[in-house]
């Protein structure tokens, strides 16, 4: 298991030699966000992320996401193209040597909370959802008002969106899946591609979307859509976890023994109600991440996993859910269950050894087979490359 943080790239308010001081962190996952779904992804850009991570003395560890576009979903004819461009966005990732492609097949909305600092009596502050909420913002005129979501959508283009899924019933969801799959698997496996869907988030229908990737029944649905290992899950315990009859340590072991999760996102949520839950700090909440970390270990999986949200504490301000100080005690919450369960020391990590390192500039001298094993040579680095 190798823990990794998000990154949302140079504009991200948290840097990458922040979270690189992160004690156990041995990659980063990223993506280019700045291109609309659908666009290829330049090469060059890719690489120019290695290399800004590298520097770090970290790994590259995986793309979060390549965004499937509305029309790949909604099985409009430009899907067509719009896959050829999610197929040469691979190959482009892949040449760069990152492995991992996580995306999501939820119509519109990617993960949704009706809160997204909801104060908590300790002062800091954390995301939540309320389906009664959620109800409420719809009569009172639609999905507008929703907090987090507008960034992706103008309110035209959005309700355009919703109107065009207005007549799909989940099996025609279904059948777009299928069809992506059939289309981009072949390409993962030659270019040793692993992808890896995210559930849906939260796990059931909203604003009069169908969602498809909620449960046991349809993470194995989606894994027979292409028996091949090259299609997997990128398991999220907070989105899964949200309905509880989804047990988690159990659908982890189901899934992880038949090596189809590739990924996984190791968040608490409190559930407080029917659909209604708050993602709590990692520790505590309605999930045992401690089962869960274990069910990871002793069914051998051994890909990354990132703590993905946290509150806001100690007066932060930034990203919602993506603050380094409380991901940074998720992470490291994690770090200590895995290394009780493999009762294995933490790889050392550059930087951790209490020896003074300049990471930077790379130059041709400490750069050999790539930046990162170049910069854990010149350092004296001992032991392998962590993963
Ligand atoms: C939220 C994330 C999701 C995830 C996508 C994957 O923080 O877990 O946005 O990145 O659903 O495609």
């Amino acid at each position: 298991m190798i823990l990794t943080e998000r990154w949302f790239g140079p504009q991200d308010s948290v840097s990458l030699k922040h979270l690189a001081q992160i004690p156990s962190l041995g990659g980063i996952i990223t993506a280019l966000y700045e291109l609309v779904p659908g666009e290829p992804w330049p090469e060059d850009r890719l690489a120019r992320l290695r290399e800004l991570i590298e520097v770090q003395a970290l790994r590259f560890c995986g793309v979060e996401s390549i965004p499937v576009s509305e029309a790949i979903k909604l099985g409009l004819p430009e899907r067509d193209r719009h896959i050829d461009s999610y197929c040469s966005s691979m190959e482009a990732v892949a040449r760069v040597g990152v492995k991992l492609v996580c995306y999501n097949f939820m119509p519109v909305f990617d993960w949704t909370r009706t809160n997204l600092a909801e104060e908590l009596p300790d002062g800091s502050t954390a995301l939540s959802f309320s389906q009664a909420d959620l109800d409420t913002l719809e009569s009172a005129g639609g999905p507008e008002g929703l907090p987090g979501w507008a960034a992706r959508y103008s309110a035209g283009e959005l309700r355009a969106w919703m109107a065009a899924y207005k007549q799909m019933e989940p099996e025609n969801l279904w059948e777009n899946l299928a069809f992506f799959l059939s289309r981009v698997i072949p390409v993962a496996e030659a270019n040793g591609v692993k992808m890896a869907i995210h559930p849906d988030d939260p796990p059931w229908p909203i604003l009069g979307l169908p969602r498809i990737i909620t449960d046991s029944a349809a993470l194995r649905r989606v894994l027979a859509l292409a028996p091949s290992p090259a299609n997997g899950l990128a398991f999220c315990t907070g989105s899964l976890g949200a309905n509880p009859a989804n047990d988690i340590p159990e659908m982890i072991r189901e899934f992880a023994s038949q090596g189809r999760i590739h990924y996984a996102h190791l968040r608490n949520i409190l559930i407080r109600g029917p659909k209604s839950f708050l993602e709590s700090a990692h520790p505590s909440g309605s999930l045992n991440l401690a089962a869960a970390v274990r069910a990871l270990v002793d069914n051998g999986f051994s890909g990354p996993v990132r703590a993905d949200h946290g509150r806001m504490i100690w007066g932060e301000q930034g990203r919602p859910g993506y603050g380094l100080f409380d991901r940074a005690l998720g992470t490291m919450y994690i770090a200590g269950l895995r290394d009780a369960l493999t009762s294995k020391a933490a790889p050392r990590r550059l930087g951790e050894s209490g020896a003074p390192i300049q990471p930077g500039p790379v130059t041709a001298s400490n750069i050999s087979g790539s930046t990162f094993s170049g910069l854990r040579r010149n350092f004296g680095f001992p032991g392998p490359d962590p993963m």
